[in-house]
């Protein structure tokens, strides 16, 4: 009797060999791994084939809906926070803001902010009752839910960078997991999910979160458009404040810039952004062990505070809380090794209040 086992994604993999597998000479020109290659047609992110999400799911009464939504394009569109979460929030940011001024403006990246450590404001995003039920069906039953990394960013027209180029957030520019996503069966649950929720409405004058529907299994576009045909497009999520994408962390994706070219006309936009690992041993088709999550937030430096966890979270007293927080990189054993000494973090990009002392980490020093 036959073994196989049926995939739960119907994501193409692209068959062109890898650029490991083939001598410089005969490399296909568009295989290229990750951020290069992926802004192939001059002026416009990605090709510019555009198409539109269904509107947000109710993720509570609507949940089997928006699982089979995501399992079949590799994200799903939400609605996350209520009117009081998101004005309550944005004080909290707008504190922050006025007290760190330029000191989280981050070339590339708009402006950054680590708000797990000092902010525990936040916390009731990492729990929150619209979405944590769905990441935890998501990444195979809430026990294997791990939080990973929190980052804030804010977005301003002319100040702001555009053109981000389209990309899965893999640390390693995309190589660290493809030939495992690629080859294994099923594909889920996946290694890695993120969540980016709006607290800014997003429309065409602001920038939008963006993804490349169906694409967990290739990281160039242009194989990508190869393999999905007439199936391929991008697709911006648009939103009041308060929608959430969730998104397979493999996604292709980018920070799409405002359809409204005027920069009179642009507006700002704030974005959170968490990552969660799937914890526990999944077996592959063939018995074997899978050895999936990579390696949950390497420790470059760039990644160094992002990463962190505070004591409120990793030495809680509430089994659910410890066990969200209880994937700890090397740097997080280090720090709690100090009994969590303020001056290890010296991350303005996580502080409250005052900065103390330079900071150490800024990713201006290569690993
Ligand atoms: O801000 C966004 O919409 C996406 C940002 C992003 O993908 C990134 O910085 O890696
Ligand atoms: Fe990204």
């Amino acid at each position: 009797m036959s073994t196989s086992v049926l995939d739960n994604i119907s994501d193409p993999i692209s068959t062109i060999p890898s650029l490991e597998e083939l001598p410089v000479a005969e490399r296909a020109s568009k295989d290229m791994p990750g951020r290069p290659g992926n802004m192939p047609v001059k002026g416009v992110q990605g090709f510019g084939i555009i198409k539109h999400h269904p509107p947000p799911f109710d993720p509570v009464a609507q949940f089997d809906e928006a699982f089979a939504f995501y399992e079949e394009h590799g994200y799903v569109v939400v609605d996350q926070l209520n009117n009081d979460e998101i004005l309550a929030l944005n004080n909290v940011c707008d504190d922050f803001h006025k007290e760190r001024g330029t000191e989280i403006d981050v070339p590339n990246q708009g402006q950054l902010f680590f708000p797990l450590l000092n902010y525990p404001e936040f916390d009731g995003t990492v729990f929150h009752p619209k979405t944590l039920p769905l990441v935890g069906r998501i990444l195979g039953g809430a026990e294997n839910v791990r939080h990973i990394e929190f980052n804030y960013r804010g977005w301003q027209p002319e100040t702001s960078d555009y053109g981000m180029v389209y990309h899965p957030d893999d640390c390693s520019g995309g190589k660290l997991t493809l030939a495992q996503r690629q080859t294994r069966r099923p594909y889920g649950p996946p290694d890695m999910l993120s969540t980016f929720t709006y607290l800014t409405d997003v429309d065409d004058t602001t920038p939008s979160f963006a993804v490349v529907p169906k694409s967990r299994r290739i990281h160039n576009i242009q194989l990508l458009r190869d393999a999905l045909g007439e199936e391929y497009c991008e697709v911006p999520i648009q939103g009041k404040a308060g929608t959430c994408c969730i998104v397979d962390r493999s996604t292709v994706h980018t920070r799409h810039d405002p359809f409204e070219k005027d920069v009179a006309q642009q507006r700002s936009r704030r974005i959170l952004h968490h990552v969660f690992a799937r914890a526990g041993d999944l077996r592959n088709a063939d018995g074997s062990l899978r050895t999936g999550n990579g390696e949950p937030l390497a420790v470059t430096t760039w990644a160094f505070s992002r990463g962190l966890i505070p004591k409120r979270l990793a030495k809680s007293n509430d089994p659910e809380v410890a066990r969200m927080f209880s994937l700890w990189p090397s740097h997080q054993k280090e720090w709690m090794a100090t009994d969590f000494d303020e001056d290890f973090v010296s991350d303005p990009k996580s502080a409250r209040g005052p900065t103390k002392g330079p900071y150490r980490n800024d990713g201006s020093q290569k690993d």
